[in-house]
Parts: C-alpha cells; structure tokens; sequence
C-alpha cells in the first residue's frame, strides 16, 4: 500500500471517531433535556390535579361564618381564620329552574333508578348545593302509610326538582305505625320536631306523599307569609277549590309554625285539619302566600280512599273552634312514641304512635 494512502485512512478513521462521538454526545445531551422536560411536565400534571380536586375536599365541609360574615370553607385542621373559598349564598331565584315538567304515573319506578339518577342524595334523603350557600334550611315532611307505591313517584320527581331549587334538604316520611284511624296534621308536628332534632331547619314544607308540581318554579320553600303550594290541582281542574283551601302542600317557617302553636293533634280521620290549620293562619294575623295559577300547577296520583281514614264526622264541628282551641291543642300538647328511625338512600322514614281517639 502507497504512504500517502494509508495516511489517508488514518485520517479518515479519525475524522469516523470524532463524528460518532459527536453524535454520541448529541444524543446524549438531548436525552437528557427529554427526561427533564418529561419531570417538569409530569408535576405540573400533577399539581393541575391537586388543584382540580382540592375545592371538591373543601366543599364537603362544613362553611363556617367569617368576621364579614361570609362564609368561607377551611380545610381540616388549619387555622379557621384562613379562608380558602368562600361560598357565595345562591341566587335567590335558582339559574337551574326548567319550568313546566311532564309528570305523568304509567311506567313504574324502582328505588335503585332513583338512586341513581341522584347520585349526590346523601342517606336519609339530605342534600345541599355544592357551589353556594342555600338560603333555606328546609324539611320536607311527609304523612304516611301504606302508600309506597306514591312515594315512589315522589321521590322520582321531587328530588331532581328539589336539587335544582337549589334547597339544603331533607325528606321525612312519617309513617302512622298500627292500623287505628289516621290522623294526618298530628304525624305533622311529629315531622316537625323529629325533623329539628336532626338539623336546624328553618323551614318546614308539608306534603302529601300523591302530590306533584308540573313546574319547578313552585320553590318549596318557604315565604314571608305562610304558602300553600298546591294551588291547582288537577284533580279540581286546575284551580283552587275554595278560597281558604290550604290542603296537599302548604310550607311555613319555624317561626310562623311556633306561632299558630303547630297543628291540631285531634283530628281523627279524613278532613278538616287543613282547614283548621288556615283558621289559625289567620287567626293570628298572618295571610296565605300562593303562587300563580300556572306555576302552582300539580299533579294528584289517583287512588281510592285508604282504610282507617273515613271522613272524620266530628271535623265540621272541630272547625268552628278553632280559635278557642289552638292555645291548647297543638305542638305544645303533642305526645307521641317514636317505634323506629330509618335512614335509607333517599329519605328518613320515623314510624310513629300516635295513640288514638
Ligand atoms: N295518607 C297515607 N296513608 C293513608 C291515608 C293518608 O299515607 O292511609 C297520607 C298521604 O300522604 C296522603 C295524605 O295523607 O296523600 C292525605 O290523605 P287523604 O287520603 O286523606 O287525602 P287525599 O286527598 O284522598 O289523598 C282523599 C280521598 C280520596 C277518595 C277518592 C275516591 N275516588
Ligand atoms: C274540604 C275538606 C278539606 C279537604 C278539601 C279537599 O271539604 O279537609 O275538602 O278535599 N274540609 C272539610 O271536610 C271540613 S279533597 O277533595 O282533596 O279530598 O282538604
């Protein structure tokens, strides 16, 4: 081989090294700016989910009321005086409303569709806005027996109406435990004041469990005068069927219940109770709040008249005196026995006795 060829090769092979180590060190460098950047990118993952799920750990919490008066949410175990969110109170009327709603009582419906299609019910039937502060605290009592066919339906429509109202709920059912005459304003004021021994309502919407509203409009909450809700009934072509009626649904706060003294304890059987609970309204100089025709609009599930609930023969009489009555006879006189307290998914249920005639 000439001299000048092999110096050549050399050359070459020297000029090969230094381009593989060029290229070693190439990749070498842009390994290792990847693996950073991969670092970098995965705690920034990381924190957008701490922050993502951080307000839904705080929003379970109970807010406390700050020095401004707002309340504001703190995580467990820092400093109180810290506020992290503050829940802004929801608006009075709630942006979630549809309005008028198709019910209707043909295809049936079972517990378990209920649940889940109200995943955010927590037991016993309680529930309360996450993103803001509800502006009432409201039970929802209802007077029962023998009718789980009806609470069914009521479940099914009102806890997705109650939930877009925006309301910190909880539904009570008060069953009438044995089988003597039913007495539907008693189980009432039991409602009332099992329901305070749980929570502090301030608000206290009573109904009947075959009752509907067509429009989420119709708040079940309550207003600065006592409010009777089911204002037209289907049942009574959509109008009211007398002027003073105050049946199915009706809602008052704590303190205009306290201030008819409750409900009667002594009417036993169908009728008159209703009416007697309006004579007390206004014999303490409140009036009856309603909604419009339209937005009170309500659907009655039909049945036939339930055993043990007769018409009461004695309700006319009852009426006429209510003025004389209402002092002593009322949430001040009631006595009763609680048989048994059960929390199911989607409502309290209190089986009571109530005594008798
Ligand atoms: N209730 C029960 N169980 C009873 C009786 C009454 O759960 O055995 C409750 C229930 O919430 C009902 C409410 O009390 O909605 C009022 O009951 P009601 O039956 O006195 O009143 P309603 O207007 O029916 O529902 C009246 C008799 C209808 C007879 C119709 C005949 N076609
Ligand atoms: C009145 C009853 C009310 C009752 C209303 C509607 O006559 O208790 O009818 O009844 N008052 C008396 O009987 C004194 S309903 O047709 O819904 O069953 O609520």
């Amino acid at each position: 081989m000439p001299a000048d060829s092999s110096v050549n090769f050399s050359l070459l092979h020297r000029t090969c090294k230094l381009v593989v180590l060029l290229c070693f060190l190439h990749i070498s460098v842009t390994v290792f700016f990847y693996v950073r950047s991969m670092d970098v990118r995965f705690a920034f993952v990381q924190n957008q989910q701490m922050h993502k799920t951080a307000p839904r750990t705080n929003s379970v919490q109970a807010p406390v009321i700050n020095r401004t008066g707002k309340a504001v949410v703190v995580p467990g175990g820092q400093n109180a005086e810290t506020p992290v969110k503050s829940l802004e109170k929801c608006p009075e009327t709630s942006p979630l409303l549809v309005g008028p709603l198709r019910i209707e009582f043909q295809d049936p419906v079972s517990l378990e569709q209920i649940k889940s299609e109200n995943p955010n019910v927590q037991q016993g039937g309680r529930f309360k806005p996450k993103d803001c502060l509800a502006l009432q605290k409201v039970a929802i009592i209802i007077p029962f027996r023998n009718r789980d066919e009806h609470l069914k339906y009521w479940l099914y429509y009102l806890h997705p109406i109650l939930q877009r109202q925006q309301l910190d709920y909880g539904v009570y059912v008060i069953n009438q435990d044995g089988d003597v005459t039913f007495n539907r304003a008693k189980l009432l004021n039991v409602g009332y004041t099992e329901a305070l021994k749980e929570y502090d309502y301030d608000c206290f919407v009573f109904s009947d469990v075959d009752l509907i509203p067509m429009d989420d409009r119709n708040t079940y909450k309550c207003f600065s005068q006592p409010r009777h809700l089911s204002v037209s009934m289907d049942k009574f072509g959509f109008r009211l069927p007398y002027n003073q009626f105050f049946g199915g649904v009706s809602s008052l706060s704590k303190e205009q219940f306290l201030k008819i003294n409750g409900f009667p304890n002594n009417y036993w059987g169908w009728g008159g109770e209703d009416d007697d609970i309006y004579n007390r309204v206004v014999s303490r100089g409140m009036s009856v709040s309603r909604p419009s025709g339209e937005v009170g609009k309500c659907r009655m599930i039909r049945h036939n008249r339930d055993k043990k609930n007769e018409p009461n023969p004695q309700r006319f009489d009852r009426i006429n005196h209510t003025k004389e009555t209402m002092n002593k006879d009322g949430i001040n006189s009631l006595s009763y026995q609680v048989v048994k307290v059960e929390k199911f998914d989607l409502y309290t249920k209190i089986t009571v006795d109530v005594g008798k005639p």
